[in-house]
């Protein structure tokens, strides 16, 4: 595979906030036969920009992880930003509330992510990771559309394509127009929409033992298990779902989903996906089934050796 560059909207570290960009990160820093973790680009999404961006860089401090950090676009072109975190706390003003004693260290790249592209070498191709709304890369295509030749393929979280009960997908819904822009670039798309996320679930036995590793396992722990509570007492909800991970694990391991190929669409104004026809020759794909089993055990892995690695005492010299 190309060098991957992810756009998240991280929320770690914010009460009310999904944690599941976090874990994705943590899974792809624990792959140590790859090293192809090139860059992140952060949008409005789960959270504001700011909390999004200071969340991102929290996790690379704690995850050792030393990659450029892009903010990117704090709200939709053409309407304003509904946070998943007003959503989650009912209110539409609530504070972003920080749940660490440290904030991070180190501070976001002052260039945008296309204005990086831009100067890279022409040769440079990547592939784009796209778990938040898809206003950053439609951004990307709109403003830098020589971007748009070095992006090899997309593979994104987000919809809801198949079953009669649908209804819109949160980041589908936060920005419909650059979702729409994305679906026509012909750039190859895998989405992992959320009636297969649905079917993931993260317990809390699960990350009882990340307690082992320091300040990141503690920090993930804790991070995660607040989101639990919060999906607990608004929704009676056991445990909570692995949205973006699914996505990362099925990017490195394509042989656990099973995927078609179809023409989609959106409604510009909902954010309600539809599949328009199925067509074997499509550039979009969208998964269908995946062996749950196998990806949790390849995600808990990869996190396992990013927090073993990040918490070993540094060699001396
Ligand atoms: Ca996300």
């Amino acid at each position: 595979m190309s060098t991957l560059i992810i756009d998240v909207d991280t929320a770690l570290g914010i009460e009310g906030g999904d944690i599941d960009d976090a874990l994705m990160i943590a899974y792809l820093a624990g792959q140590s036969n790859w090293a192809g973790l090139a860059g992140i680009s952060v949008v409005a999404g789960n959270v504001s920009l700011s909390s999004g961006v200071k969340s991102t860089l929290y996790i690379c401090d704690l995850l050792g992880l030393d990659v450029p950090v892009f903010p990117g676009a704090a709200a939709p072109a053409d309407r304003p930003l509904k946070t998943g975190h007003s959503l989650v706390m009912g209110n539409a003003n609530s504070d972003e509330k920080w749940i660490f004693s440290h904030n991070p260290v180190r501070e976001p790249e002052t260039m945008s992510f296309g204005e990086w592209v831009g100067h890279q070498d022409p040769s440079f191709r990547f592939t784009l990771l796209a778990t938040g709304p898809m206003t950053n890369v439609a951004d990307l295509l709109l403003n830098h559309p020589s971007c748009k030749y070095q992006i090899e393929q997309i593979v994104s979280m987000g919809g809801w394509f198949f079953g009669e009960e649908r209804h819109p997908e949160f980041n589908m819904m936060v920005d419909p127009p650059a979702v729409s822009t994305v679906f026509q670039s012909g750039i190859p798309l895998t989405i992992v929409p959320l009636e297969m996320t649905l079917k993931t679930c993260l317990m809390p036995d699960d990350i009882v033992q990340w307690l082992n590793y320091g300040e990141v396992g503690q920090a993930f722990h804790d991070g995660t298990l607040s989101w639990m509570s919060q999906m607990k007492s608004i929704r009676g909800q056991e445990g909570c779902h692995l949205h973006d991970p699914l996505a990362a694990v099925a990017l490195l391991h394509p042989e656990i989903i099973e995927t078609v190929g179809i023409i989609p669409s959106i409604d510009l104004k909902t954010g309600k996906t539809d599949v328009l026809s199925e067509d074997p020759h499509s550039v979009v794909r969208v998964a269908r089934s995946f062996d749950n089993a196998k990806f949790q055990e390849l995600l808990l892995k990869g996190i396992g050796v990013a927090f073993e690695t990040a918490s070993r005492p540094a060699l001396l010299e």
